[in-house]
């Protein structure tokens, strides 16, 4: 298994300028609380996702409310992808700090550039965000995630990939809450 970053790793890895305070807003609380949910959790199942160029299957996952749910997740693909689990608003802060992670080297298609990853955090070093909420994946690898969802759905909930231009081409699926 392997997790090219994870809210541990990416503490390490990556360290983004304050431009991106949409999706830090949720690990402000020191929980990583957010309208989604929040990783961790004692998972009562395990729900596979397999990650193509460029879609999920599956497309929709059931989940109950407060549910924990581990993700195991597998890259099919030849390119690195994303599951990421968030609002439509987290979603697109996050996509906007790939695109900004792409433009400086870090991001390459098949994964993280740890190199340009310390060099831009030496050049902008501060203000560390939340990505517990997402895993990236290399080709032929697999990932997990453990995820608790809300007891109340107030909004959807989405899992999407936010390596520039996935989403826009069909990376993205709907978690449903039945009742919600
Ligand atoms: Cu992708």
């Amino acid at each position: 298994m392997t997790v090219l970053y994870n809210a541990r790793g990416l503490a390490a890895a990556l360290l983004l300028a304050s431009a991106a305070p949409a999706l830090a807003a949720g690990g402000h609380d020191g929980h990583g609380a957010t309208a989604a949910g929040k990783a961790g959790g004692s998972p009562s199942r395990t729900v596979e996702v397999v990650l193509n160029d460029t879609f999920f299957e599956p497309e929709e996952i059931d989940v109950a409310p407060g549910e924990t749910v581990r993700f195991r997740i597998r890259n099919a693909g030849a390119m690195a992808h994303e599951f990421g689990i968030g609002t439509m608003e987290m979603h697109e802060a996050h996509q906007s700090e790939m695109q900004m992670l792409a433009d400086h080297g870090v991001l390459k298609p098949t994964g993280m550039d740890m190199a340009a990853a310390k060099a831009m955090q030496a050049s902008m070093g501060h203000g560390m965000h939340d990505m517990s909420n997402t895993v990236l994946v290399a080709p032929g690898k697999t990932a997990e995630l453990v995820w608790t969802f809300p007891a109340h759905m107030m909004e959807p909930v989405e899992f999407a990939c936010g390596v520039p231009g996935h989403a826009g081409a069909g990376m993205v699926g709907m978690f449903h809450a039945p009742g919600h």
